[in-house]
Parts: C-alpha cells; structure tokens; sequence
C-alpha cells in the first residue's frame, strides 16, 4: 500500500471513526453491557462458521490482562488478496464497516444481526487486536491498534498441512468503555445459551485471571438439552421432551418443548441464534399450531365434551417450557427494539412442522397426551373462575373508586415522580418503618410473611391472595390487559426486607410476582432493592454500619479490632429502632438502593434463576445475591 490515501481508505477510515464516535450505535451500550458484546460478536462469526458445518470447537479464553482470546477450527478467514479492494479479505473483514461474511457468494446462508459485519466493530473499539489464521500450512497474522491496521498480513509462521483456523485477540479501549473487566458469569450464561443452539458445537470458557476457571459446553441434543436445563429443579409433567424438526419454504425449523408442573408459560424464541426477546411470526405460529392441534386431538379423543369451549391458548401454554429456534436467510426484524421477528414464512413454516409432528406425538404417546389435556383442563376452570372474581373487583373499584389497602400508609405527594412506596416485610418493621419515614413522599406497605409463590399458584387463587391484591391497588397500574403504566402512583417501588436468607427469598418472591405481572414496572426501572447494613460498630462513641462481611474486615482492620467495640449483628429490621432504620436504610442521602434490572440478552437464564433462587438450597441464593449486589444492581 501507497502512503497517499485514496478514496477507499479515507472512506475506510471514516467508517471506524464512526464506530468509536458513537459506539453505541453499533453495540448498544458502552457499559459492562456493550463491553461482553464485543466477545459475542467475534464469538457468533465462528458460530456462523460451525452452523456452515466447518467447525466444531470454539475456545474462549478471558486472558490475565483481561483481553479475550477467541480460536476456533474452521477454515480461517481468506488472507487472499480481494480485488475490489486491492488488499487482504482478512484485512477487509476487520478494518471495514458492514464487510465480512461474503466473499464472491462463498458466504453464510445464515446468519443473524450484525454477524460477519462485527469484526470491524469491535476492532474499532479495541486498543488492540491481533488476528492469527492457520491455512494450508501457513500461520497468517496481523495487528491493529483502535481499528487501524499496524502492519500488512505477514506469515509468521508454519503450520501442520491439515492445520485451519481463525484466532483473534483484543483488548476493549478504555477510553471507549466504562468498565473494561469482563465478568465470568456473564459469558458463561451467553456461552452455554450459544452452545444449546448450536447442536454438537463444543464451546469452551477459560478464565486465566486470578481465580482460574474452565467450563465446557457441549451438548449433543441441542435444544432438547436447553428445555431440560430450564426445567431443572422443576417437576416435569411427563419424561419426555417433545423435539420437532423441519425445512420450508427456506426456513429451517427446530422447537423442543416440556410441560412442567408449575403455573408459568416459559417459551424462548431465536432467529439464527438471536433471541427475540419480542417474538415474531415465528412465535405466532408456534402458538397457533399449539392451540389448534391440541383442541383437535381433545375432540377427537373426548377428553374435551362437546358442550365444553375450545382450550384457550394459554390454558395449554401453562407451564410450558419451550424453545423456538429458526434458521432464515434474510431476517427481518422489526419493533422499537429490532428484536421482533418479521418474516412471513417463518410463521407458516414453524405452523405446519410444528402441527405435523405434534399431531404424530399425541397419537403415538396418548399417556402423555392426557397428561397435558388434563392439566389445560384444569387452567381453563381457573381462568373462568379467575375472569369471575378480577369482574368482581374491577365492579368494586368502579363502585367506590380507588379503595386503596387499608394496611398502606400512603404519603401526602400526590405527584409520582415524587414518591416511593416501601414493601415491608412483616408487621413489626413495617411499624418502624411508618415511624422512621418521610411522610410527605414516603409511603409504606407492610406484608405479613412470606408472599405467595405465584410460579405455584394459578390465577384464581394469586388474586384470592391478600398480599397481591394490595399490591396491585396501591400500585395503580393493573396488571396483564389492564396494566396501564401511566397510573403507576410511585416512581419508586422499594422492597425493603431483612439482610438474610429469608429476606432474600422474600425479596425473591416479590419479584416474582412483579416480573410475572406487571414486567414494565422493571424494565422502565421503576423497581429497587433496599439495603439495610448487616452490623453496627460502636467505639468510643463513634458508630459505624457496614453492610458486608467484607466491610466488616475492612473497618475492623482500620479501627483497630478490640473488646472496646461492641460489634451488633442485625439479624433483622426489627432490631432497628425508626431513627436507625432512617438513618441507615430510607434516608435518600445515605441510603443504598439497588435498581433491578433484567438483561435482555440473557432472558433464558432469568427462569433458572428464579428457580435457583427460590428453591430450597440456602446456600445458592445467598451467593447469588451477594455476587450481585456489589455491582449496585441487580441484574436478575
Ligand atoms: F469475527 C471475526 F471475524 F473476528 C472472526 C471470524 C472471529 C473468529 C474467532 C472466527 C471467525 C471465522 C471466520 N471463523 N471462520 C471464519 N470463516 C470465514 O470467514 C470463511 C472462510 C472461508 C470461506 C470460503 O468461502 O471459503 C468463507 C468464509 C466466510
């Protein structure tokens, strides 16, 4: 290459100017977020290799500088000179914008989103990146420094005849990013979630930092195995996992699905290994060969009398765990968001491989069958008796207005944006609380114990329960059809409950029961966890509350650890009397809140934690609270 640069190059130059200008076009976010982006675009390029049937293994490795080294075994990037561009394909791939997947008609016949466009992109955003190809005996490589190529593509190397495969390395520019450590967790989560989709692709995770972790993902059934990890922990209503498979109209279908015996529909869609979050055509179809099939298999076998109405798709979707999982050419995305999928003929498509083979299932499994019937059976009587006793209410409300739960003591604000509202655990606290609080915009809700698990109850007994009806009025939004988010009356919804275990499963609960009815109420960050400290140090007059262990240690170690402090472990917030209780925990100046938020990215993962979390092992949920906390949100 000349010195003088030409048009292409300057336009080459704008294009990752660009990208390190406004970053968060290209990766949504440059916080913790937009940074484990980065690996999932390098990482979805070799998935789209593996989809392409010419790799089988990718090796993903968090490195001790906290770079990332992503290797796979396909068949490397072509280091071949392309015309247009008069220089390296590999170079193209990584120093233009929009480039990468296509060489002459020799690309992916899928792929989703930005992949193949990513490389580019995250070299853009890295201080550095090195790419290696090893290629008919040769090891190719080259290095860029914020997207700029630092040399041409240099053989440094040879390797066995047979050898092929692209590894890249980079290091996330800290001058772009907010937090540039990458978290284990994260692309555990993200990483396991890829593999499933990606039947018999090995993915391995290797954490080379202090804590030295290794885990591998690998799993022959595919999305057979995704149901099965999502319904573990869970009582599954028969053993099998229903699996259909099938191509039309150039769109290759996959669905795995599995009954459990709880309450809550848990049904995650993807379009080339990208969840939609918002579904799409391909989701309607799924749900529309459901309800049709089982309606005609109920009537024909009379598991469903004549006189009886046909099962309403949710009846048969209660406790349905189930991935969707399609294949397209040229996806279409559509919605606010870009993660609903458009395409017409993805709705057909999974319609008829769907019918087909479920209508084969329910004929060659009657057992089963029944199983499923039944429990559709019994979640349409609770549906018609929960449509009763929601008329009822609703009646009421109409009558007398807005009765609001006569345990709330509201706050005279009648602005939301002004108030808050504290979910208080128990009676007692609850009357600290009312002491300690701003009544002005402080309101406070007391609950008695432990809520109803809503994933284990249906409908008619959830809004039976006194807890969850009080909620719901002193919210004002309704919930389901209803919800209507421009009557939310406080801005912030504090649930406020002791710094234990139980707590934390309380705290669970409620989230539960939010997430599940009124999701928006989070998604628009309306909800926050509050933290009351764990101890109270007193020296010499001086008092002191930390609310970790850690920070424990920390204070004891500058204090001086000695039999003058008297050190007091608040098992709960009732020890607190209201002036501590406000100084330690509602007080907006010196309180801790934590906002709770759900990554979008990773909703899969949010039913196997709720079920983490509220299962019986204490120890889990404890770590996973603690994990979460120190990062000042808690990302469920
Ligand atoms: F994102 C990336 F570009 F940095 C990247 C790409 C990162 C990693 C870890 C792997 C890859 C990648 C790309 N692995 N394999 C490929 N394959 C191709 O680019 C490729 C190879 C051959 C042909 C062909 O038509 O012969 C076509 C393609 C797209």
């Amino acid at each position: 290459m000349g010195t003088e640069y030409g048009a292409d190059q300057i336009q080459i130059l704008e294009g990752l100017e660009a990208v390190r200008k406004r970053p968060g076009m290209y990766i949504g976010s440059t916080s913790v977020r937009g940074l484990h982006h980065l690996v999932y675009e390098i990482v979805d390029n070799a998935v789209d290799e593996a989809l392409a049937g010419f790799c089988d293994i990718i090796d993903v490795t968090i490195n001790e500088d906290n770079s990332v080294t992503v290797v796979d075994d396909g068949r490397g990037i072509p280091v071949g000179i392309q015309k247009k561009a008069g220089k390296s394909a590999l170079e193209v791939v990584f120093t233009i914008l929009h480039a990468g997947g296509k060489f002459g008609g020799g690309g992916y016949k899928v792929s989703g989103g930005l992949h193949g466009v990513g490389a580019s992109v995250v070299n853009a955003l890295s201080e550095w990146l090195e790419v290696e190809i090893s290629q008919e005996g040769k090891v190719y490589r080259q290095r860029y420094e914020r997207g700029k190529a630092v040399n041409s593509v240099e053989v440094i190397g040879e390797c066995e005849p047979g050898e092929h495969g692209t590894k890249v390395s980079f290091l996330p520019d800290k001058e772009i990013f907010e937090e540039t450590v990458f978290d284990y967790d994260t692309l555990k989560i993200r990483l396991r979630e890829t593999a499933f989709l990606t039947k018999n692709l090995k993915i391995v995770l290797r954490d080379d930092r202090e804590d030295k972790r290794e885990k591998t993902f690998h799993y022959e059934g595919g999305i057979r195995e995704f149901v099965t990890y999502l319904n573990k922990g869970k009582a599954p209503l028969y053993d099998q996992v229903l699996y259909c498979e099938g191509s039309k109209e150039g769109v290759y279908v996959e669905v795995s699905m599995q009954h459990n015996d709880s309450y809550t529909e848990n049904i995650y869609s993807f379009v080339n290994n990208i969840n939609t979050p918002e579904g799409g055509t391909h989701l309607a179809g799924f749900k529309n060969a459901l309800t049709k099939t089982f309606n005609d298999y109920a009537r024909k076998n009379k598991l469903l009398k004549d006189s009886e109405a046909n099962l309403a798709g949710e009846d048969i979707r209660e406790g349905l765990t189930a991935i969707i999982s399609v294949k397209i050419e040229e996806p279409q995305f559509e919605g606010q968001t870009k993660q609903k999928l458009g395409n017409s003929e993805a709705r057909g498509a999974v319609d008829t491989v769907v019918s087909e083979q479920l209508t084969y299932f329910l004929e060659q499994n009657p057992a089963v069958a029944k199983a499923m019937c039944e429990k559709s059976i019994l979640a349409q009587r609770a549906r018609a008796a929960a449509r009763k006793a929601r008329d009822l209410t609703r009646r009421k409300t109409a009558l007398d207005s807005m009765t609001l739960p006569g345990k709330l003591s509201d706050c005279s604000d009648k602005d939301p944006a002004n108030c808050e509202i504290y979910i208080v655990e128990g009676d007692s606290a609850g009357g600290s609380a009312k002491d300690a609080r701003n009544k002005a915009n402080q309101a406070i809700l007391p609950l008695r114990g432990k809520i109803l698990n809503v994933e284990k109850a249906r409908l008619d007994k959830i809004y039976a329960n006194a807890e969850i009806k009080a909620m719901i009025t002193a919210f004002g939004t309704g919930i389901h059809d209803d919800f209507d988010i421009t009557k939310l009356r406080y801005h912030k919804i504090i649930l406020m409950t002791d710094a234990d275990v139980d707590g934390a499963h309380i705290s669970t609960l409620l989230l539960t029961f939010i997430y599940r009815f009124m999701p928006e109420l989070i998604k628009q960050g309306y909800v926050y966890l509050a933290q009351p400290p764990l101890f109270k140090i007193e020296k010499n007059k001086r008092v002191w509350y930390v609310y970790s262990e850690e920070e424990l240690n920390l204070l004891l170690k500058e204090i001086g650890r000695d039999n003058n402090n008297k050190i007091q472990r608040y098992k709960g917030l009732g020890e607190m009397d209201a002036e501590q209780l406000w100084e330690t925990t509602m007080d907006p100046e010196r309180r801790i809140l934590l906002r709770v938020t759900v990554d979008e990215e990773t909703t899969s993962e949010l039913d196997v934690t709720f079920t983490t979390l509220m299962g019986d092992q204490v120890e889990p949920r404890r770590e996973f609270i603690e994990a979460n906390a120190k990062y000042g949100t808690l990302d469920i």
